[in-house]
């Protein structure tokens, strides 16, 4: 048989033999999509578990974004990071705003809250931070920061599912969050997402929004999208909601094990949850400062790739150096986002991933670190074996 690839994640997947029956309901109903029985059971099933007021569900979570961006009318500059995956800053180019990033903090790589007020032009209308990994943005800061300039925020919160600070859902901070449900996320759909917005108003707004501005039959508000999410999804996203609980359990538990197997190792670094957090382990990334370390991040990628262990660099390069984006004023300077993506490396986890995985790709990097200490004895003993000697000269 041939060897299984270690990828960065493996997408989590409801029982089959539960998702059969809810299959065989749909056949027979012929009800597809359109905001059938599922999908209305699914919204409210996310809004009770989350702790959120209302959920619009989305086909993924671009499509929500820039659905987000058209609900509050946002024009002119938006001020975001370039420490994310691309979608955050496409959906502002597809909606005709500019980009404006700002660089960000080095303890969780989200936009630096110290660094945004500069930034602010009279053309910006409002802020699009994400919390990157799951770790919440300086959500108080941002919105102190919005309240005085008039700006609205939108989260870019796709990596955040079940995150909460202080007990609540961390989707509850800003006028709107959106939510990716990607395969690849802690929470999956196969491909989807969802709006998070506090009021019945803005719901009807987006739903109108994401069904083509459809009302009723005869009434079209305005250009709105087909970004719709089907029964077949939100059936098993259903399905999903129950396990929820145990994937993270599971994360959390390799994530323990990758923290206690790395701790000591001179030169790599992981981010600390911050007490008032219930974090949901969406990532495992790993910061690695060539320097102490003694190798850079690309040659643990490479190493590691040569085990058949298939990491990523979540997030390099940057959004902004980009053709699209690399000729915008703001894309200069963004010194700790370079530095961080420079750094980074987000290791596998997934809620199956076995123990004896994980012990290896300890030891491939201890093993790294090792050498790399030995070299720099060698050099240093050398180093004073020549003083020595020119001494003796
Ligand atoms: N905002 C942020 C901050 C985001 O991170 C994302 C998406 C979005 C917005 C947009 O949300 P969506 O529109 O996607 O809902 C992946 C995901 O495709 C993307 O959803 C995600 N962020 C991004 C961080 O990661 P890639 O290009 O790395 O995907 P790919 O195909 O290389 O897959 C990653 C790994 O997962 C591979 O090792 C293979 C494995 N995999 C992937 C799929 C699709 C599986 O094992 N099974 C699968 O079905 O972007």
């Amino acid at each position: 048989m041939e060897k299984r690839k270690i990828l960065v994640t493996r997408p989590q997947l409801p029982p089959l033999n539960e998702f059969i029956p809810l299959l065989a309901d749909i056949w027979e109903s012929r009800w597809l999509t359109n905001n059938g029985k599922y999908h209305q059971e699914f919204e409210k099933a996310l809004a009770h578990y989350l702790g959120v007021p209302y959920v619009c569900l989305f086909a993924n979570g671009t499509l929500a974004l820039m659905a987000a961006l058209q609900c509050l009318r946002i024009k002119g500059e938006v001020i975001t990071t370039p420490y994310s995956f691309v979608a955050t800053t496409h959906s502002l180019k597809w909606n005709h705003i500019k980009p404006v990033f700002v660089d960000i903090e080095p303890d969780y790589c989200n936009l630096d809250p110290a660094k945004i007020e500069a930034a602010i032009s009279p053309q910006t209308t409002a802020i699009l931070p994400v919390h990157v990994y799951g770790n919440p943005c300086a959500v108080d800061q941002i919105q102190n920061l919005a309240d005085i300039y008039g700006l609205k925020v939108i989260y870019d919160a796709a990596h955040a599912f079940g995150v909460r600070k202080n007990g609540s859902s961390i989707f509850n901070y800003g006028d709107l969050s959106i939510v990716s449900f990607h395969a690849t996320k802690v929470f999956n759909t196969v491909e989807g997402g969802a709006i998070i917005c506090h009021d019945l108003k803005t719901k009807k707004r987006i739903d109108y929004l994401k069904n083509f501005g459809i009302a009723n039959e005869t009434t079209v508000i305005g250009p709105g999208i087909n970004a719709k999410m089907n029964e077949l999804q939100a059936a098993y996203g259903l399905l999903q909601l129950k396990y929820f609980d145990t994937v993270i359990d599971a994360r959390k538990y390799i994530t323990d094990k990758y923290k206690k197997g790395l701790q000591s190792i001179a030169g790599i670094r992981f981010l600390d949850v911050a007490d008032d957090i219930d974090y949901n382990y969406a990532y495992f990334p790993v910061f690695i400062d060539e320097l102490q370390f003694g190798q850079s991040r690309d040659a643990v990628f490479e190493e590691l790739k040569k085990h058949d262990i298939f990491a990523r660099r979540y997030f390099y390069p940057l959004i902004s150096e980009f053709p699209t984006y690399r000729s915008l004023p703001s894309a200069k300077g963004l010194h700790v986002a370079h530095e961080m993506s420079r750094q980074i490396i987000c290791l596998p986890l997934y809620p199956d991933l076995p123990d004896e995985i994980v012990d290896l790709i300890i030891s491939i990097i201890e093993n790294m670190s090792e050498v790399s200490a030995a070299k720099i004895s060698v050099n240093v003993l050398s180093d004073l074996n020549r003083n020595h000697d020119l001494h003796k000269k």
